[in-house]
């Protein structure tokens, strides 16, 4: 036996060894179907079995995985897709970060996607900075667009923190294809898609006050800071309106009625130090009446800032637009339950989570009754309570950030103890490594939360992989919760930093292969071609001259490019728009200009176009960087840059 079998055997053959650990692989097999007839389970075959439970989370060669993963990356700024339970990653969708593959930040149909939305005084900022675009993002909540309280497969919305943004990816090619810009709030953080009847609205939480007018010259005068939460229409990406709050907006959730939108908020106090924000013992989660807030829209009971209608929905207002519940201090996370009923509010400061009843809502707007009426339980968890996930069978998973745990309640337990029962609502709780931040389940964020697994996205690795340096990987745990233990089956490392994920049925996604040649997204580049008399469908290649501006057209079929040489001059702004005429899967070409800091992907049945400036006189190799052929290493063309005359 080799020395690697032997720690194989000696970390996971214990866990097979025991009826538990045999239960829990015949639970995983069966989700899978790799285990076949693994319902007559030996104890040898158990403890086999185990040994290589983990590597059963990988599906055979040539076998699919269940669900998609798709995952934010924090301050990398893009999205991941990730196959799950294996947890191989797929594909990385540049989003809010520059993409030296793919060019995202450098072709012209990218950079329209990243200007077209920006708020003028951006611009103003980038520009005094020599910039068109911002370099980073920090992407925490990427979610699915729902239908009638379930994915629907059409978009995935995400925001940015670092910028102030929202990005919306079409799942159909799984590139992005809005960015707006969120006027007046700042700092979009807790994003949510409305669940039903549709999405809808996408809501943003703005976590940073500022002053309402903020010109610089207020610092320290809290009562004029506000804070703003944001409803988009996901299917225009239009700002529908704003409710100016009291408090930084943390996360949001809605329910699955379609009557309200929810937020934690910390620091209700509005204090600007760490010992101020700190200051009073309860904060609060502000609840949206969306009804009340487009009647109020519809009434002109809205200011105008920046272009968007502004609702003033501040806690001593008393209007109908918000209500605020006391929670206990700084809650983070907010999740509504499969059961379309039960909304946790993640305690963090506090050990407790709140549970709110969303039936008791309504009555909150209609009398005066104690905003704390809507709470219905508050079980005590454990310390650091961050973010809950839902199986869909009643029971709750709160991860445990100082603990370092993730602990299983139940939901109607917790409900009766707050009523006066005695009963406790925990169920088990396991130790994961290290400080989780969110979790999630199988489709657990809607009404068909199927309880199979559960993951753990870790914000420290510390001691689970062979060292790198000072920067460690994140690391994310997969948790079988097919029965009614948590197991930790998988430890998979990851890079700066997803915060969240959601875990999407595979039947729910369903991506083209090859690009529609009318696709929007180069609607601008067809636009100009078509002015400079060229068929793109109907390729001729071209080299057209429109003052020092150059449009060069060109198509690529594996491996050529249909130009194998341009000429330019010195000081020329010149435009390369590549058309990829192979419209199998799978083959897409790129192209990559030597020493001029251009690169392009150009998938099967693209366009694509990247514009530069020809600086400096001499013979320039372009190439093709995409695997894609025996000869792609032939796949290339020469540019000569003439001298000024
Ligand atoms: Cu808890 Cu930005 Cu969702 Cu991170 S937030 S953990
Ligand atoms: Cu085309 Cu490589």
């Amino acid at each position: 036996m080799s020395e690697q079998e032997k720690r194989g055997l000696s970390r996971r053959g214990f866990m097979g060894a025991s009826a538990t650990g045999a239960a829990m692989l015949g639970g995983a097999g069966g989700k899978l179907g790799l285990l076949g007839g693994a319902a007559v389970v030996t104890a040898a075959s158990a403890t086999a079995a185990a040994a290589q439970a983990k590597d059963h989370l990988t599906p055979a060669p040539g076998e699919l995985d269940d669900y998609y993963g798709f995952w934010s990356s924090g301050q990398s700024g893009e999205m991941r897709i990730l196959g799950f339970p294996s947890m191989r990653e797929l594909m990385r969708v540049p989003v809010f970060n520059r993409c030296s593959a793919t060019g995202w930040g450098q072709t012209n149909e990218s950079l329209k996607i990243l200007t077209q939305d920006m708020q003028p005084q951006t611009k103003e900022y980038l520009a005094a900075q020599g910039k068109k675009v911002h370099d980073n993002g920090d992407l925490h909540h990427p979610h699915m667009s729902f239908t009638d309280g379930t994915y629907d497969g059409r978009f995935i919305f995400m925001n940015d923190k670092a910028n102030t943004r929202v990005a919306r990816v079409r799942c159909d090619v799984m590139k992005c294809d809005r960015i707006i810009d969120i006027p007046n709030a700042k700092a979009i953080h807790g994003l949510r898609p409305q669940k039903f009847p549709r999405t809808g609205y996408v809501f943003a939480n703005g976590e940073d006050e500022v002053p309402m007018v903020n010109d610089g010259k207020i610092l320290d005068e809290p009562e004029k800071y506000v804070n703003f939460f944001t409803a988009i229409d996901g299917d225009t990406m239009e700002i529908a309106w704003q409710v100016m709050v009291s408090g930084n907006l943390d996360n949001t959730d809605c329910d699955y009625q379609g009557k309200y939108a929810f937020s934690t908020s910390y620091n209700s106090e509005m204090g600007m130090t760490l010992p101020e924000m700190m200051e009073a013992e309860r904060d609060h989660v502000v609840i949206f009446n969306l009804a009340e807030i487009e009647k109020g829209i519809e009434a002109g009971d809205y200011i105008e800032l920046n272009g968007v209608k502004v609702i003033d929905g501040r806690k001593e207002k008393n209007k109908n637009y918000t209500r605020y519940v006391p929670i206990p201090n700084s809650p983070h996370g907010i999740n509504t339950a499969p059961d379309m009923k039960h909304v946790v509010v993640n305690g963090k400061l506090s050990p407790t989570c709140s549970v709110l009843d969303v039936t008791k809502f309504d009555a909150l707007f209609e009398s005066d009754v104690d905003p704390r009426s809507v709470v219905v339980a508050e079980p005590e968890l454990g310390l650091g309570p961050l973010h809950t996930a839902f199986d869909g069978k009643g029971f709750a998973y709160t991860t445990l950030f100082l603990d370092s745990q993730i602990v299983k309640w139940d939901m109607a337990k917790a409900v009766e103890a707050y009523a006066g029962a005695d009963v406790d609502p925990i169920i088990s709780k396991v130790d994961v490594h290290y400080q989780p931040g969110h979790n999630h389940t199988t489709m657990g964020e809607t009404k068909e939360a199927d309880g199979n697994w559960l993951i753990s996205l870790n914000k420290f690795s510390k001691d689970r992989f062979i060292n790198v340096g000072p920067l460690k990987p994140e690391n994310e745990q997969v948790i079988d919760i097919s029965t009614d233990d948590m197991k930790v089956v998988h430890d998979g490392p990851t890079f700066a930093e997803p915060h969240d994920v959601i875990l999407v049925r595979r039947d729910i996604v369903n991506p083209v292969n090859v690009w529609d040649r009318n696709d929007p997204m180069w609607a601008d580049t067809r636009a100009q071609a078509e002015a400079d008399g060229i068929d793109l469908d109907d390729y001729q290649d071209s080299v057209i001259r429109d003052g020092n501006k150059v449009r060069v057209y060109m198509s690529s079929q594996a491996p050529e490019f249909s130009l194998s040489q341009f000429t330019v001059k010195q000081g020329d702004e010149v435009t390369v728009i590549v058309t990829n005429l192979d419209d199998i899967d799978d083959l897409t070409h790129g192209f990559t200009l030597n020493n001029h800091g251009v690169a392009m992907e150009i998938g099967p049945q693209a366009t694509s176009s990247v514009t530069f400036i020809a600086a400096k006189p001499g013979v320039y190799w372009y190439y093709c960087q995409w695997f894609c052929h025996a000869l792609h290493m032939e796949m290339r063309g020469r540019m000569l840059v003439e001298p000024k005359a």
